[in-house]
């Protein structure tokens, strides 16, 4: 990868080619992008955090296409509508329960890189991702962020069609871990 190609702009902002990738705090439900993505359960059946949250915002057409899909992967991801929600889509991504398995990283990387290829595969521009894992699953926020960022990364080296991955974090402690991580990824 040359300089040019990857260079930051910001502490919280990294440019990809023809890709920004950019780190923010905020909710997931409340952005105005072509697919958000949320940390769902490999039951596709609802739960709290990011979850709880999107299913909320965006009513009940969401769980009625999750209910007919029938299931995820961990590792996976599935697509629905976004119902009531701003994005156009709902890419539902599966994070393993963390428990020190040598496994985990893998599988964690797997669920980021699923959901951008059905981003792709959507045509999607704008993408939205939580910290996927690191609520209820107990991923260490500093592991999965670098395994976050390092999957986005190498997503865009051989081109895509996404122009924007933000990563929106719940908390200004999750924002600040994910921003060093940036740093360390690409000094
Ligand atoms: N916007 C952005 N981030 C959020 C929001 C929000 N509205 N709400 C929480 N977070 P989690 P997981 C952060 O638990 O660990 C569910 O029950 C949160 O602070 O949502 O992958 C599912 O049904 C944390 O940093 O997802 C599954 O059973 C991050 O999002 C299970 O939890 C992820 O937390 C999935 O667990």
């Amino acid at each position: 990868m040359d300089a040019a190609w990857k260079h930051r702009r910001h502490m919280d902002e990294l440019i990809l080619g023809t890709t920004r990738l950019e780190l923010r705090r905020g909710d997931i439900t409340a952005q105005e992008v072509d697919a958000i993505v949320n940390a769902a359960n490999a039951r596709l059946a609802g739960g709290g955090g990011v979850d709880g949250a999107i299913h909320r915002a965006g009513g009940p057409s969401i769980m009625r296409e999750c209910r007919a899909i029938g299931g995820c992967r961990t590792g996976g991801a599935v697509v629905t509508g976004a119902g009531r929600l701003r994005a156009k889509h709902v890419i539902h991504a599966v994070a393993p329960r963390y428990a020190g398995r040598p496994g985990d990283a893998a599988l964690l990387r797997s669920a980021y890189a699923a959901s951008l290829e059905r981003a792709e595969a959507l045509g999607v521009r704008s993408i939205a991702f939580p910290s996927l894992g690191t609520g209820a699953y107990g991923y260490p926020i500093d592991q999965a962020a670098a395994i976050a960022l390092d999957a986005c990364i190498e997503h865009t080296v051989h081109g895509t069609c996404i122009a924007l991955i933000r990563f929106v974090l719940f908390s200004d402690p999750d924002l600040r871990v994910y921003a060093a991580t940036l740093q360390r990824l690409a000094p």
